[in-house]
Formats: structure tokens, C-alpha cells, sequence
């Protein structure tokens, strides 16, 4: 028998399909991408206005790692997809990954 920490409540099935898992898409700096490209797909892909894309942009420029936002799974690995061949097709080894919330 399952003991308490692995009981799943009857609920749980109902809860997921009311709350799709969302997940955080993070940004991570480098020390080639041009800061103008990584505005530039914060805005494109992400459709964030140019003054968020700049605070993003500079938050992972001067920690390493920025939340840009949450998405299902989908819609991030979509946009985490985009965001990776623009930045191979220009050279840039610019990197984004997924957090699961
Ligand atoms: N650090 C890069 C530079 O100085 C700019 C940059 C910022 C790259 C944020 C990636 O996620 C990043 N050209």
C-alpha cells in the first residue's frame, strides 16, 4: 500500500486539467550574444514591450540566469525552439532552458 508521502488525492486528475503545469522559460547570459539581439527576441518571440525586454536582458547579463516567463509546456518549448535557430542561424550560442513550476 502507498504510504502517506506517495498518496495521490482523488482530486489531483481534475486539479491538473483545471491548471496545466506551467513552466518557467529562463534566459542565461554568455559573453558573445550582442545585447541588441537578445532585446530583439525577447520582443519577437516573446512579445514583450522593449523596456521589460531590456530589464530581462540585463538581469541575465549581470546574474547569469533571468525568469522571461511562464508557459505550458508547448508554448515554451515553441518558443525556447524559435529562439534557439534564430540565435544558430546568426552564430550566437545564446541559451534559454525550461523550469518546471
Ligand atoms: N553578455 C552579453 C554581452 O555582453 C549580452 C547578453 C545578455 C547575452 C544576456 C546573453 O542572456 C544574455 N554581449
Amino acid at each position: 500500500m502507498a504510504d502517506q508521502t506517495t498518496f495521490k488525492p482523488k482530486t489531483q486528475t481534475k486539479t491538473q486539467l483545471k491548471h496545466p503545469k506551467q513552466y518557467q522559460v529562463l534566459l542565461h547570459n554568455d559573453d558573445f550574444t550582442p545585447r541588441e539581439f537578445v532585446v530583439h527576441v525577447l520582443e519577437v518571440v516573446f512579445h514583450k514591450g522593449q523596456e521589460i525586454s531590456i530589464q530581462i536582458m540585463w538581469q541575465a547579463h549581470q546574474h547569469g540566469v533571468a525568469v522571461v516567463g511562464s508557459y505550458s509546456l508547448q508554448e515554451a518549448e515553441t518558443k525556447v525552439d524559435k529562439v534557439h535557430d534564430m540565435a544558430q542561424h546568426e552564430g550566437y550560442p545564446l541559451m534559454f532552458s525550461l523550469r518546471e513550476l
